[in-house]
């Protein structure tokens, strides 16, 4: 944490970068790193190769997020949220960006791609962020608040996965205190849903196909599907972990077919270790949940992880 701390202040510039295809403590984690920096009177940029979902439209300067690079050098880079510099995208060369690379991450996987990293592994990057700035002795304004609650609510489930400590539960307190508004946020995101999202919701739930003993539930979502009931990547947020709801159910899995490949995203509930599997595959994550993005048609992709999956529970 001092490093971290004692590069941000001598630097001058920087960039901040999340993982493609970014969730709630990736865009919340960004926005807060930014705002500080700025604060500090730095010259800041942010970089997300995927454009912020709308749902986190309402986070301040959310509109600053860039989906392309200007060319630009820095002093410092600062990847948040991403276990391996490939999430950020993958052929960016983050050393060639600035001098020094921070990687700031919660991910049990991380594989340490920064000059200097910070990982722990607890809720959120927004938690480690809370606990770094009070370290900066930064005072904490209404917008950084607001953008590392968004991100601990999300990353947390709304508080009710693991990872959720006593801590996790201050440190809300604290950023609500701050100024954080828990029922502003909390509608924003789960509670303004947009239609196709529903729509391909109800879909996927139609098409719905368990193993024989009901503990792993998966669904498969071809793009013409998508695209005629005009859902979004973004619409997906959520669906794979209704999948884990149902009753019996350990592993929770989606299939989406997108233009480059078929994304696979995972969900367990008590028995299976997720990011075993990913990895297995060629991606990664956390325990209870996980992802990889792999090539071939639905079908072949579907078999495969099934495969990996079956090993482990049937
Ligand atoms: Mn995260």
């Amino acid at each position: 944490m001092q490093e971290v701390i004692s590069a941000i202040r001598k630097a001058k510039s920087a960039i901040i970068l999340t993982h493609m295809d970014p969730d709630g403590d990736a865009i919340g984690s960004m926005i807060a790193v930014h705002l500080a920096l700025k604060e500090m009177g730095k010259r800041t940029s942010m970089y997300c190769k995927d454009p912020v979902p709308e749902m986190y439209n309402f986070l301040p300067e959310s509109g600053k997020v860039k989906d392309s690079l200007n060319g630009g050098k820095y002093d410092i880079a600062i990847a948040v949220d991403c276990g391996d510099s490939k999430r950020v995208e993958g052929g960016i060369d983050l050393k060639g960006l600035a001098g020094t690379v921070i990687n700031i991450d919660h991910h049990p996987d991380n594989t340490k791609f920064g000059d200097i990293n910070l990982i722990e592994k607890i809720s959120s990057v927004s938690e480690i962020l809370f606990k770094l700035f009070k370290k900066m002795r930064l005072k904490m304004s209404q917008d950084i608040a607001v953008c590392l609650y968004a991100g601990i609510m999300t990353d947390t489930g709304n508080f009710r996965y693991d990872y959720t400590t006593p801590e996790t539960l201050l440190i809300a307190a604290s950023l609500a205190k701050a100024g954080a508004e828990i029922s502003r946020i909390a509608m924003a995101v789960y509670e303004t849903k947009t239609l196709s999202s529903v729509r391909i919701l109800g879909a996927a739930m139609y098409r719905l196909e368990t193993s024989q003993s009901g503990h792993v539930a998966w669904t498969v979502l071809p793009k013409q599907l998508m695209d005629s009931l005009g859902a979004k990547s973004e619409d997906l947020t959520g669906l794979v972990d209704q999948i884990r709801t149902i009753k019996g159910v350990e592993v929770a899995i989606l299939f989406r077919e997108e233009d480059d490949g078929i994304k696979v995203n995972f969900r367990s509930k008590f028995k299976a270790n997720v990011s075993d599997i990913a990895k297995a595959l060629g991606g990664g994550g956390h325990i209870r949940a996980s992802g990889a993005i792999m090539q071939g048609t639905l079908e072949e992709v579907k078999e495969k992880v099934l495969a990996e999956v079956f090993k482990v529970i049937k």
